[in-house]
């Protein structure tokens, strides 16, 4: 029995002395990958209406800390005077200033919203401006989102590109329809199709019928953007930001680092209070996005996706369709919420 033991417990340390070196190989080429190439990332934005699409940009500001992502540009589809300069306050307090920011020209949703000015303007104790941003709203120069959206894509090699988009379709339909320019030879379709690798999108519902807010806000786009995009797609419904919510307990305690904090700010004023959730929306595409392989979701069978006049999803299999959608398990809420709390509330790396 001694001897049995001594040769099992011989086997089992040689076993592990085996596992042990296979298993750092392994993790080091999986390091070796996130290392070298962080996922390039262009964020397509309607920051300024829900709360979400601030905790996605904390979200990506954290990622790229550890080198998962670069955070190309920001591209803004809510028209209004103070959603560029919060992207850039963002951008700022995270120290990365001089990251690009487009704006939509004649886009939706013109109105302030709840917490766009609120941030813009908050004072420190000395009443001078918290959060710096070189675009004020007083800027008239801001560039054309879909003029950033060609150079951007321009200068990075092909197929690299994942565009997280997390508002409306209106400057992705207007990039496929822009033409050859001095940015550069290929049309926007065709340049989208040289550099981009993926589009993950918060953008439809596809387990309850009904239109859904970043469709319905500009429908038409919506509906060209999907028939044509030449790209991998990767849907989260509706139905997964509403299963995925952001913890109250992270956003009242886990920001209290610095006296002002611009996304605790920005939630405080959307939703007049820090003890309620807020739906993980735009989040999820971001985590879907630059960690696809972190089981956080799951993923639907290849379908072709279209939507009515009303914003309402429907999508039918299709072997060859170009579009997949998010689902997720009672397990992987749990680890989806508590990544998006960790790296969203992640200090600036300084
Ligand atoms: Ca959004």
């Amino acid at each position: 029995m001694q001897k049995f033991r001594t040769s099992f417990l011989f086997g089992v340390s040689f076993m592990s002395i085996i596992l042990t070196i296979s298993l750092d190989f392994s993790m080091f080429q999986e390091n070796l990958t996130w290392a070298n190439e962080p996922v390039k990332l262009i964020f397509d934005t309607d920051i300024g209406n829900d709360v979400d699409d601030v905790l996605a940009l904390a979200a990506i500001h954290a990622l790229q800390n550890r080198n998962e992502c670069e955070l190309l540009a920001v591209t803004i589809t809510k028209d209004n005077k103070y959603a560029a300069p919060v992207a850039e306050q963002l951008n700022t307090f995270y120290g990365r200033s001089d990251v690009p920011i487009g704006i939509v020209k004649d886009g939706a949703t013109k109105e302030d919203g709840n917490y766009l000015v609120q941030v813009y303007n908050t004072k420190d104790t000395n009443g001078n401006r918290c959060f710096p941003s070189k675009i004020t709203a007083e800027s008239s120069d801001i560039p054309d989102a879909v003029n950033v959206l060609r150079k951007t894509l321009t200068a990075q090699p092909d197929e690299s590109v994942v565009v997280v988009q997390v508002g409306f379709s209106t400057n992705l339909a207007r990039l496929l329809d822009s033409p050859a320019d001095d940015i550069s030879p290929l049309n926007g379709k065709e340049l989208a199709k040289k550099k981009v690798k993926l589009l993950s999108t918060m953008a439809g519902s596809f387990a309850k019928q009904q239109g859904e807010y970043n469709i319905t806000c500009d429908v038409k786009s919506a509906q060209k953007l999907f028939a044509e995009w030449p790209t991998p797609i990767v849907f989260s419904g509706w139905e997964i930001g509403m299963a995925v919510q952001y913890p109250t307990a992270s956003i009242k305690n886990e920001y209290n680092y610095v006296p002002n904090h611009p996304v605790q700010i920005a939630y405080k004023s959307y939703r007049q209070s820090l003890d309620k959730t807020t739906p993980a929306f735009d989040p999820t595409s971001v985590l879907y996005a630059v960690r696809p392989e972190r089981d956080y979701f799951g993923l639907s069978e290849p379908v072709d996706v279209t939507f009515d006049d009303n914003g309402v999803t429907f999508f039918k299999p299709n072997p060859n369709g170009k579009s997949r959608y998010l689902t997720v398990t009672p397990e992987q809420i749990v680890r989806t919420s508590e990544a998006l709390s960790g790296l969203c509330s992640e200090p600036p790396k300084k």
